[in-house]
């Protein structure tokens, strides 16, 4: 299973002091108390969100504190109430104390919000401490602290991109190439023998996550090469991108998708349930082959399945393929 992680630091808002202070009008010499209460510190409250699908944005921001409690004021003034600090996580975070290792709490459905540490109390004003024996309280009550917690955020992560490939077939590059995961690259065949994911960041706000997972070959269904049984690390992912090498495919070939029908029948004899999700072709390497063979490429009839021509070296196109899977993405969501 993967999983992302993060630390992050938490505060919650102190609360506002209660005031001392006592009505001075006209002719009433000895006023009695208006001192007002403090407001309530803001609470820190973490909130599942089903628009987040990784802890990125969490690089950025490692301190969340929620603001302090207003002092009263005199005239019966309460101070106003700290703002919350609301922390919008993905659905399926755990939130675990750093320092312990327990877990808090456990976010799971959209919406689903849990305070995680209460704002300090405000503090009562005078007015509050008035009796028989004392009319004029010279007392008012301070607020309370604000908390402070180290936690964790761990999110165990599903894939929306899986890329499916034969060995070599520059698999490990691209995800190195538009995330930040640092696989190994080599050029033999089986590199990969771990799945890796990678983040990929999106524009500004958005990511998506790609799994990079070890090469399939004819006969991987029936144990040859590493078989398939790390198929099940893309049984939950949204799309397969397929990777063929263009540089195995020559300008005199008669069926330029022999490698990608290859993989199809491999992933059905795994699962003929994954052939069910949209997929993608990825022609890798372009910068290796000549002009008149991505020319060829580009013709091929792929029966409605969208081709795409990359090269990881040169980055020619990844940029139109981040904007492909994310289109992809957002009309399987849409549906
Ligand atoms: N010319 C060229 N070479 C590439 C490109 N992408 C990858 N390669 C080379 O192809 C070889 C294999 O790349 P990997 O990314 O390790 O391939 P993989 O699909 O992950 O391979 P396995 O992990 O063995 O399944 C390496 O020598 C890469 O440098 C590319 O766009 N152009
Ligand atoms: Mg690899």
């Amino acid at each position: 299973m993967f999983i992302d992680y993060t630390k992050i630091f938490i505060k919650s808002g102190a609360g506002g002091n209660g005031c001392i202070s006592f009505r001075r009008e006209k002719y009433v010499p000895k006023g009695g108390p208006n001192g007002g209460d403090g407001g309530n510190g803001g609470d820190v409250i973490f909130k599942a969100s089903s628009q987040l699908s990784t802890l990125v944005d969490f690089t950025y921001q490692k301190h969340h504190k929620a603001g302090r409690g207003v002092h009263g004021q005199g005239g019966d003034k309460n101070g106003r109430n700290g703002r919350d600090e609301v922390i919008l996580v993905p659905c399926g975070s755990v939130i675990k104390n750093f320092e312990t290792g327990g877990v808090i709490t456990e976010l799971i459905k959209d919406g689903e919000e849990k305070v995680i540490l209460k704002g300090g109390r405000g503090g009562k004003g005078n007015t509050h401490f008035k009796s028989a024996t004392n009319r004029t309280p010279r007392y008012a009550e301070k607020g309370g602290e604000g908390q402070e917690l180290t936690i964790v955020i761990e999110l165990k992560l599903i894939a929306d991109i899986g890329l499916v490939g034969f060995p070599n077939a520059g698999k490990s590059t691209l995800i190195s190439k538009i995330s930040s995961a640092k696989p190994k690259i080599a050029d033999y065949p089986f590199t990969t023998l771990k799945p890796n994911l990678g983040i990929v960041k999106y524009r500004e706000y958005d990511s998506f996550v790609v799994a990079d997972i070890p090469g399939i070959i004819e006969g991987a269904s029936s144990g040859k090469g590493l078989g398939i049984q790390f198929l099940r690390h893309i049984e939950r992912t949204r799309i397969l991108l397929f990777m063929i090498d263009a540089t195995r495919l020559s300008i005199e070939e008669k069926n330029f998708l022999g490698d990608y029908k290859i993989l199809l029948g491999e992933l059905e004899n795994y699962e003929a349930n994954l052939l069910d999700k949209p997929r993608i072709i990825c022609f890798t390497k372009t910068d290796a082959v000549s002009e008149e063979l991505k020319k060829k490429l580009k013709s091929v009839r792929t029966a409605g399945i969208d081709k795409i021509q990359i090269s990881s070296v040169t980055g020619e196109n990844l940029q139109e393929l981040k904007d492909l899977l994310w289109k992809k993405l957002k009309e399987i969501n849409e549906e």
